[in-house]
Formats: structure tokens, sequence, C-alpha cells
């Protein structure tokens, strides 16, 4: 098992145990990992309770609220990381919206604000969440972001989504000679589709599921455990010479022309 004992990982992107945050919180904590981690705030703060009890068996030092759409939420975040943690080693970005209306139909049928929502929480996050992790990563860092083949290639249904991961993938490159002369390496874990509960509410997923299990070299599917291990690899001093890659953990998909 690769050692990250005595770095600390700030964890977005956990809404339930099917989550691949989730899945990479698990393996950076078994790695050693003191954890930082955020859950998306609602009205009721139903799902803060839902994620405390979820993220309880990690014991997480930091358990804060964070909407990358509110600034003044991700500046509290980081200033209270800054607080209880010496330095920052690890940022995982694991989130992405867009509206549900905006992942199926004609993608010419996109309006100006869906462009803009989807494009501004699934992409513009990572810079904003750079940004404030920049200068907590004061012994360099390692930034891990999560991207789908459908930012590369045209995948049903998938439309503004796609344009957000292509932007998101390029902003992975960006960031990565940015920041790499202050040894923070930016990377992005491209993974084959998953049951989350951002796949399971989308039509014919069953199908996409399915083709990938028939066509994938692997012939099965990736799962959380999987992606958590790359990121605990990309996380570890292990990967100390690679940035501004995007690693494919889709046992083998990509590679197939049919
Ligand atoms: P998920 O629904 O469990 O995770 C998405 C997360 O995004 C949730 O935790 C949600 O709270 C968070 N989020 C949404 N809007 C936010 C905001 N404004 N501020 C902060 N957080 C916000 O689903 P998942 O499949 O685990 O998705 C995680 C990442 O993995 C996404 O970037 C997704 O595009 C990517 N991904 C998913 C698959 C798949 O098949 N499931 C494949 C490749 C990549
Ligand atoms: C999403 C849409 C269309 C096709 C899709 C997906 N395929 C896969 C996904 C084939 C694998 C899942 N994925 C890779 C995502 O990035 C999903 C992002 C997403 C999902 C939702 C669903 C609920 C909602 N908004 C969303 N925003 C982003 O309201």
């Amino acid at each position: 098992m690769l050692d990250l004992s005595g770095k600390t990982a700030l964890v977005t992107g956990i809404a339930n145990n099917r989550s691949i945050a989730w899945g990479i919180a698990q393996q950076l904590h078994a790695a050693g990992a003191k954890l930082a981690i955020t859950y998306l705030p609602d009205d009721r703060d139903r799902n803060k309770g839902k994620v405390a009890e979820l993220v309880e068996p990690l014991s997480p030092a930091l358990f804060l609220p964070c909407d990358v759409q509110n600034d003044a939420q991700v500046d509290e975040m980081f200033a209270a990381i800054g607080q209880s943690f010496e330095k920052l080693d690890i940022l995982i970005h694991c989130l992405a919206f867009a509206n549900k209306e905006d992942l199926s139909g004609e993608f010419t049928a996109i309006s100006r604000e869906g462009f803009r929502l989807a494009l501004d929480v699934s992409a513009y996050s990572l810079i904003q969440l750079c940004r404030g992790a920049k200068p907590l990563m004061t012994a360099g860092g390692s930034v891990i972001t999560l991207t789908y083949i459908g930012g590369v290639k045209v995948v049903p249904n998938y439309n503004v989504m796609g344009i957000a991961k292509s932007a998101l993938e390029m902003n992975v490159r960006y960031l990565a000679a940015d920041l790499g002369p202050s040894n923070i390496r930016v990377n992005g874990i491209s993974a084959g589709p998953i049951r989350t509960l951002a796949s399971a509410a989308i039509g014919d997923i069953h199908k996409m599921l399915h083709h990938v299990e028939e066509v994938s070299p692997l012939r099965r599917l990736v799962s959380q455990t999987e992606v958590g291990n790359v990121a605990a690899f990309l996380a570890s001093d292990l990967s100390s010479a690679i940035t501004g890659q995007i690693l494919y953990a889709d046992c083998g998909y990509e590679i197939m022309g049919a």
C-alpha cells in the first residue's frame, strides 16, 4: 500500500456512498492521509447530515460546506483549512453540474444560462479551488480532477457537459503550467462510466454501461475504489514527474475504435 501519511487532503464531491469522491476519500484515508471533507449544503441541511454520517469512519479533521457557486463560502473553507492544517498537499476536485434538461435532446437547444451554469460549476471551479489551495500548498501539492471521455469524443446526451469537460481538461494543462514552478502538479482522471447519482439520472445509461462491459478490453466497468487507487497514486510522490496529464481509468475503453 502506498504511503500518504503526513499528507493532508481536501476532498470535494461526496454526495453518497456511490460517489467517486467517496471511493477516493476511502483510499486516501487507507493510505494514511489526513482529510478535510466538504459537502454541498442544501436548504434543510439534509445533505450535511447524510454526508457526515457516511464519512464518520474516516474521522475527517475538518467537515465543511462548499458550494463552488458561493465565493464567500469557498474563501471561508480555505481559511478554515489554513487555520487547522499546517499545509495542504492534495486537492480532489470531483464535482460537476448541468441542468438535467440540458443532458438530453438537441445539443443546439442549450441556453446561454445553461451553458454558463455547466461551465461555471464543472470547469471554472477547478481554477477557483486551485487559486485557494495554492497559498496552502507550501510543500508542493497534487491537484486531481475527474473527467469523462465525453469531453473528447461525442457521447449521446452528454451535450453541454462535454463542452464543460473539454474546458476542464484544458484547465488541467494551463493550471499545470502555471502551478508547476510552485511544485504543484495538476492531473485529471478520465473515469469510465460508473453508476452514481450523476449517471443514474441519465436516460439510456444502462445501455451505455452494458456497451462498455462488452467492448472494453477488461470486459467490465471501473469501480469507485479503482478510481480511488489511481487518485492515491497521483496524490503520492510515486507520480512526482507527472503533471498536466489525463489518465484514463476506464478498463481500456478509450483505445477501442469500435
Ligand atoms: P456524484 O453525484 O456522486 O458527485 C457529483 C458531486 O458534485 C456531488 O457530490 C455534488 O454535491 C457535487 N456538486 C454539484 N454542484 C456543486 C456545487 N455547486 N458546489 C460543490 N459541489 C457540487 O457523481 P459522480 O459520478 O461521483 O461525479 C463526480 C465527478 O466524476 C464529476 O466530475 C463527474 O463528471 C465525474 N465522472 C463521473 C463518471 C460517472 O460515470 N459517474 C464518469 C467520469 C467522470
Ligand atoms: C451524463 C449525461 C449524459 C450521458 C452520460 C452522463 N453518461 C455518463 C454520464 C454516458 C457516464 C455521467 N457523467 C460522466 C457526468 O459527468 C454527469 C454529470 C452530471 C449529471 C447530472 C444529473 C443530474 C442533474 N445534473 C447533472 N449534472 C451533471 O440534474
